[in-house]
């Protein structure tokens, strides 16, 4: 491109980005999603991928950003520079994500970078385009329990000006048990890839063990992905992946995306990263109030979550 075209190109961008407001939500089969999605619901559906694919799943604020790094760094062998040569957005793009033009769509960046490609969604089981279990390309789903989830995604609405504005805290929680916030129910998104993970080869990860033993989840991936890395490489991924490297990097943090849109002074994208950040958040009625229905809503599954580590 000509530095002329460059130029116009980054304003464009820019004046895109200025343009994003807070999107309503539009149900797809059910699901709230971000009507730039619902619109282009049929070309995400139709997405074919490539049998060599991993799908990093999670309902928003689970560890997705973090699974995606671990990935990257160990298919790079744990390369410093490999994490670095590009937001994490480009280098493992969203399949969902749609803005005004031209920012490019998820779907257009997959198609310009080489495979084996590392792809994010926070599609519910039942949204995943058919092709990746007709390819049966590998996928790592992230959970993470559904107070601190809750809390995490709370902050992300108030600096993210791609989704409904959160409201007050107390309007919040209710909103998140009812699933009316984008991308729908935590209770049914985490069931839904739980009760399939043995038919679809699903590696099911939880944020509060990755926490509790980042070593041992990082070699749990590698062996999923059928890697072997030496043991100074997983340590050094360990390290490259820690909150504090990761807050301190660039391409991991999301401050490359421009203020108007993720505003950090509102609330960092990289925020806390702990387990057990909701007991700041809930009083003890609100506590107690979840728990009554989250008991109801996870009956009889058997999916074993921690508040606490
Ligand atoms: S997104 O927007 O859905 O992709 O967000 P996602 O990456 O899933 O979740 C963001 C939360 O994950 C925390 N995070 C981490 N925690 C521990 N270690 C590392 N390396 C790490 N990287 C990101 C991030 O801080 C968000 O959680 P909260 O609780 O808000 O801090």
């Amino acid at each position: 491109m000509s530095e002329e075209k460059q130029l116009s190109y980054s304003e464009a961008i820019q004046r895109a980005c200025a343009s994003i407001t807070r999107f309503p939500l539009i149900p797809v089969r059910g699901v709230p999603l971000m009507s730039l999605i619902a619109n282009n619901w049929d070309s995400i559906w139709a997405f074919r991928p490539d049998p060599s694919d991993l799908l990093i799943a999670t309902y928003p604020k689970a560890g997705t950003t973090w699974t995606q790094e671990i990935v990257d760094l160990l298919l790079h062998n744990g390369g410093a520079e490999a994490c670095k040569r590009a937001p994490t957005s480009l280098r493992s793009p969203c399949l969902e994500f749609f803005s005004p033009p031209p920012i490019p769509s998820g779907l257009d960046l997959l198609q310009n970078i080489d495979l084996p490609r590392i792809i994010k969604t926070h599609l519910p089981f039942q949204l995943v385009p058919p092709g990746f279990w007709e390819n049966k390309c590998k996928v790592i789903y992230v959970a993470r329990n559904a107070k601190d989830n809750l809390v995490s995604n709370y902050h992300f609405d108030r600096m993210n000006m791609y989704q409904p504005e959160p409201g007050p805290w107390e309007g919040y929680i209710p909103k998140f048990m009812r699933g009316e916030l984008a991308w729908g129910s935590w209770y049914d998104h985490v069931k839904g890839y739980w009760v399939e993970r043995e038919k679809k080869n699903i590696l099911y990860l939880f944020y509060e063990d990755m926490k509790e033993n980042p070593r041992r989840e990082v070699e749990r991936i590698m062996r999923y992905l059928d890697l072997s890395v030496s043991d100074e490489v997983i340590s050094r991924i360990v390290e490259l992946t820690s909150f504090k490297n990761m807050k301190e990097n660039p391409m991991a943090n999301y401050t490359f995306v421009p203020v108007p849109v993720f505003d950090h002074s509102i609330s960092p994208f990289m925020r806390k990263g702990e387990v057990g950040d909701w007991r700041n958040h809930f009083t003890p009625e609100q506590s107690k109030m979840f728990d009554e229905d989250y008991e109801r809503q996870m009956k009889g599954v058997n999916l074993p979550f921690r508040t606490l580590i």
